[in-house]
């Protein structure tokens, strides 16, 4: 068996003598007898899948044949060797960073533990167990359907848990992902194994069991830090030692404080508070740099280092500033003192299988999230607390996290047994989370409180139980969550659940905390609504769309391809999708009826409608502080809200999120008998700008052009200018043209935004075929296209059939004239082989005319 042993580095923390436990596994179906090889970390659905006893889930209809898994019970067995010098250590922990869910660990004949919580990781001094040479380790993972059963029999009412997919709903009783019971957008994978890494950790005379890095007080000129650590004196005498904290920042001097503590059997916890004058600021995504700071404990007896752990700490101040004022209340970020518009995602589990979910995926999804410019997305409660990875990917990007607990659009129960599983989970994740600069701040759940006034239980369940279920709400997330939150991370805000008031479709609203506005999908309204309905902080609102066609093709074929096929229709999980898409498709398009037309223009349209959105929110800036898409990112290939799919093709949304966020944006809409030209801008610094408005036909011809001088508006929204609608389109026909806004420097003539606006809506438009020249050559593995036409091509799109290919751009306007050059490179830095390009344009759908 292969071992690893000696130094190495998982995540922030650095582990002396460590044994990774990842080889040798083996499982079986509980009574089968039968053993075959397995993956850990893994799930049991991944094992299966490697030995050809489940088939590919996500193709076809494949769902429906893997889900007698779930009521199976499954054992995982593995075997080590510890040499003599190995178990001469004081202690030896056994470390599960995570066991989805119920598992019963035995080692060498003993139980040593019982899990229950898939969200906590587990820590067992096993020494004692342990045998020179060979070791046995047997993990027993019963059924989360059966566990529950007991509790589902007796309950008296069934828990709403609308999303769970199975009749009997047992995932609230679970403190297991919700979303892997099934969701709008979720396949029903009810996962079980060894998730998360696993390994030996071999501990001297004391052991660090937590290093807490507590900003107390951060400001440009000082930043006050206290090292808080919990220090395990392993031996059963008080030890003298010397605890000593590093900073270190780039190539700077370190910072260095130690101090000489008397160490009590046990757990002692020490404070070392540090002082650092001037301190480099971690910023957010768009004001500069991310810094970060390596900062680093150590405690040393009898002149040898025992024990140590580090952070990347990024130093800032981030306030939720929740305060009444004459319109309402404000939702919004201040981080170091000043006020940030938030421009974001609500991030959904990247896989149905979580251990999929690599670094490399991690990273490549903040790419998108940097590259879009964003600078915060909401962990939705819904899912998982996500790796170590994903949070310190965040803070080296300066993307703030916004961190739901995973609960989700249903109450919850409250009996003991479930108050300490969830106070487990909260201790454990406060703190493996707390010391991470991107995290923003804490939410108690996913749309509970909505559900609990406007989602008829208590017309449902009676008064009795409503009562029951208001109980067990604010034991849950008015008294436990917080009371976590303010002991073991003190400073970091708490929201009891988002939206904060429930507010769509309900008069006089939008004046109070964050909100979900989800009237363009589930209100069947016009995607204007969201120029009108403009709320403090927008964290959810979204539209559909079906992923684009190669995605399609990887879990169908072409006898499925039709919106209310069998197949399809297993990939589409809201009941109202098709129906939804195609009704608001009918409100700014003739609606095609080919499938490929439909797919493709559906893209089309949920980027057009969410930029609508974004645009306004960003717009109405002070009033409104952000614009929070739901969702980013697919568990699987799917229909459904997300802005990238699961094989991490951007759909047109991420583009159209790209532009609407832009550091600084120029934005026309028409109010009422005027057009009306907004400049945003989230840089820290004004310039003198000049905003060139040309009206120009279809064909290139500029029919009116002029110039308007000002100054770029700071970390604001401003209206820059305004004429009257008629006279801005005087002597033109609106169906064949468009006015095109170029804002530059005045002086150093940089172009800041340059944006188009259309005066009609795209079923009015008299769009010419136009041909687009097209010119591909390849360089160093990439490949690139000059695109040029001599008339306006309009949501140009571009395909190339490989997964997860980038592109510098796509799904786009042509512009008359104006050559574009498009780089595509493939997903994995691998060099493109020679591709097929297919170019699409609006105007190419054809319709049988009748
Ligand atoms: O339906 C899309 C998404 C969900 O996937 C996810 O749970 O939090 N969605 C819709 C809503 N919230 C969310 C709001 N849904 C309703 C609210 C009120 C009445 C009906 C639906 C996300």
């Amino acid at each position: 068996m292969a071992l690893l042993t000696g130094f190495f580095s998982l995540g922030n923390t650095t582990l002396a003598d460590s044994l990774t436990l990842h080889s040798g596994w083996q499982f079986s179906k509980y009574g089968s007898n039968e053993w075959l090889p397995a993956v850990v970390p893994g799930t049991v659905h991944q094992d299966l899948i490697a030995q050809g006893k489940l088939p590919d889930p996500f193709y076809g209809m494949n769902e429906d044949e893997i889900q007698w898994v779930e009521d199976e019970d499954w054992l995982y067995r593995t075997s080590f060797t510890l040499t003599e010098e190995q178990l001469a250590h004081q202690e030896i922990f056994l470390v599960f960073e995570g066991l989805d869910t119920y598992a019963d660990v035995s080692l060498n004949g003993a139980c040593i533990l019982k899990a229950d919580n898939m969200f906590v990781g587990y820590r067992v001094p096993v020494k004692h167990f342990l045998r020179k040479g060979e070791n046995k380790l047997l993990v027993s993972f019963r059924s989360p359907l059966r566990e529950a059963m007991p509790q589902w029999e007796t309950n008296g009412f069934i828990y709403p848990a609308a999303n769970d997919h199975r009749a009997e709903r047992v995932s609230i009783f679970t403190r297991k992902a919700p979303y892997s019971y099934g969701w709008d957008w979720g396949i029903r994978m009810v996962t079980c194994g060894i998730w998360r890494p696993v390994r030996l950790e071999f501990a001297g005379q004391a052991v660090i069991e937590d290093y807490f890095v507590c900003q107390e007080s951060v400001t440009s000129s000082r930043a006050e830090v206290d090292n808080r650590l919990e220090i395990n004196n392993l031996s059963n005498q008080i030890q003298e030692a010397q605890v000593k904290i590093t900073c270190t920042y780039g190539q700077e001097r370190s910072r260095m404080i130690e101090q000489a503590v008397s160490l009590q059997p046990g757990v002692n916890t020490v404070s070392l508070p540090l002082n650092i004058e001037s301190p480099h600021l971690w910023m957010p995504n768009g004001w500069g740099e991310a810094a970060l700071y390596d900062f680093h404990a150590s405690v040393t007896i009898d002149g040898k280092t025992v024990a140590c752990k580090q952070h990347q700490i990024g130093l800032r101040s981030i306030r939720v500033v929740q305060e009444k004022d004459s319109l309402g209340m404000s939702f919004y970020f201040e981080v170091n003192g000043i006020p940030m518009f938030a421009k974001g995602t609500n991030l959904i589990p990247s896989d149905a299988l979580l251990p999929r979910v690599t670094r490399e995926r991690y990273v490549c999804l903040l790419e998108d999230v940097q590259a879009a410019h964003m600078n915060m997305i909401r962990v939705w409660g819904g899912g998982v607390y996500e790796d170590d990875a994903l949070y310190e990917e965040a803070d080296k990007r300066g993307i703030l996290v916004w961190q739901d607990f995973m609960f989700a659009c249903t109450p919850y129960p409250h009996d003991p047994a479930f108050l300490k599983q969830v106070s487990e989970e909260a201790v454990y994740n406060i703190k493996r989370l707390r010391n991470h600069a991107s995290l923003a701040m804490w939410c108690g759940n996913n749309e509970v409180s909505e559900g609990m006034k406007y989602w008829g239980w208590k017309k449902k369940y009676g008064t009795e139980i409503y009562q029951q279920l208001a109980d067990g709400y604010d034991i849950l997330f008015r008294r436990l969550l917080p009371e976590k939150v303010k002991e073991l991370d003190p400073g970091r805000f708490y929201l009891e659940s988002s939206p904060y008031e429930a507010n769509w479709g309900r008069p006089n609203t939008w004046k109070n905390g964050d909100s979900h506005n989800w009237g363009i999908w589930y209100g069947q309204k016009p995607f204007e609504s969201l120029d009108a309905e403009i709320p403090r902080f927008m964290s959810e609102f979204g539209f559909q769309s079906f992923p684009e066609m190669k995605t399609i093709h990887s879990f169908a074929s072409p006898e499925d391809y039709n919106m209310e096929s069998p197949v399809m229709n297993a990939h589409q999980k809201s009941s109202i999708g098709n129906f939804l898409i195609k009704k608001t498709m009918g409100l700014y398009y003739r609606v095609p009826e080919k499938f490929e037309d439909l797919v493709y223009l559906g893209l089309v349209l949920q980027g057009q409608g969410m930029r609508q959105g974004m645009e306004a929110h960003r717009r109405n800036r002070p009033y409104c502080m952000g614009s929070l898409i739901w969702q980013l990112n697919d568990s699987w290939p799917v229909v459904s809200w997300s802005a990238i799919d699961y094989y991490g093709n951007w759909k047109a949304l991420h583009y159209q999120s790209r532009r609407a966020f832009a550091p600084v944006l120029v934005d026309a809409v028409r109010e009422g008998d005027k057009l009306k030209y907004y400049v945003m801008s989230d840089v820290l610094k004004t310039k003198d700008i000049v905003l060139q408005i040309e009206l120009t036909d279809f064909k290139g011809k500029v029919l009116r052009r002029h110039q308007v001088k000002g100054e770029l508006p700071v970390n604001s929204s401003a209206l820059f200018y305004e004429e009257d609608w008629n006279s801005a389109f005087a002597a033109c026909d609106t169906t064949t043209s468009f006015i095109h806004m170029t804002l530059k420097g005045a002086h150093d003539r940089q172009v800041l935004s340059d944006e188009v606006y259309y005066p009609v809506r795209p079923k009015a438009q008299h769009l010419p075929q136009a041909k687009i020249n097209c010119k591909i050559k390849k360089k160093n593995g990439a490949c690139e296209l000059t695109l040029k036409s001599d008339q306006l091509a309009r949501d140009v799109f571009i395909e190339i059939p490989v997964q997860g290919v980038r592109f510098s751009d796509n799904f786009f306007d042509l512009l008359p004239g104006v050559s574009r050059k498009i780089l595509i490179t493939s997903g994995d830095g691998s060099p493109l082989e020679d591709v097929s390009v297919h170019i699409r344009q609006l105007s190419d759908i054809s319709y049988t005319e009748n």
